[in-house]
């Protein structure tokens, strides 16, 4: 996958992505052990100087498209709804996809409202929604604003709140959700 990324061989990364998938891989493990560590990479590599822009954008856009295409869609009762989002300022949008994803994997019914959220929308969302649980995918370093976006969705309407942060995963996710929802 690292290699298909680097080359922007879209094919590729999704012959192997169904391979994995039809052989009883989750999209979640998909994700967290396939995905994320190649791109965790060419951000790394990005950084130093090794690799142009346009590798990390072909490389994200190609996420993004295999994300869109086993988004999951379970059986069964749904656990609640989750509205998904980064904060304004933002612009990466590729974790919100992934918690987005997780959430499903795991019978939410999720909201993706994507990146550049400001903290009035979700809360505007949250008024006009029933949403059982707020989660905010924060990569860049924004601790005012995520204070503030938690504070008013859940101190203010008692919605509970989900921050992320770079390396945590699907699966912490999944289970602070579950947590949340139940409420212990
Ligand atoms: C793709 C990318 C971009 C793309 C985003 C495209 C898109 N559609 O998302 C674009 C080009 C927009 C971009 C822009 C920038 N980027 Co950028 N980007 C990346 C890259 C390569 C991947 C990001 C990603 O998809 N992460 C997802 C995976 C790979 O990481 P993860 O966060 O661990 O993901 C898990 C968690 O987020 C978790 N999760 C999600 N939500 C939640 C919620 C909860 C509650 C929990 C528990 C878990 C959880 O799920 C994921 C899967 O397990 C990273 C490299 C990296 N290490 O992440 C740099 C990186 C994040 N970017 C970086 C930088 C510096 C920038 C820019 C400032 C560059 C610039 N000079 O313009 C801008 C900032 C723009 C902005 N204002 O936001 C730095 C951040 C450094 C820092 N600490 O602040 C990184 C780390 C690259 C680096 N090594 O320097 N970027």
């Amino acid at each position: 996958m690292r290699r298909a990324l680097l080359e922007g061989d879209e094919t590729r990364t999704q012959s192997i992505a169904r391979q994995l998938i039809s052989n009883g891989t989750s999209v979640t493990t998909l994700i967290e052990r396939v995905v994320v560590p190649p791109l965790a990479d060419i951000g790394a590599r990005w950084r130093k100087g090794e690799l142009s822009i346009y590798v990390e954008h072909r490389a994200s856009a190609i996420v993004e498209r295999l994300l869109g295409e086993i988004s999951p869609n379970p059986r069964g009762r749904r656990r609640g709804r989750a509205m998904v989002a980064a904060l304004a300022g933002d612009l990466h949008s590729l974790p919100t996809t992934m918690a987005t994803a997780g959430l499903r994997e795991d019978n939410w019914h999720v909201d993706h409202l994507g990146a550049d959220i400001p903290v009035t929308e979700l809360e505007a969302f949250a008024t006009d929604h029933d949403v059982d649980l707020a989660v905010i995918s924060a990569t860049i370093s924004q601790r005012d604003l995520l204070e503030q976006a938690k504070e008013a969705l859940e101190g203010h309407r008692g919605i509970p709140t989900l921050v992320g942060r770079p390396g945590a995963t699907l699966s912490e996710l999944q289970a602070a959700a579950r947590h949340a929802l139940v409420g212990d």
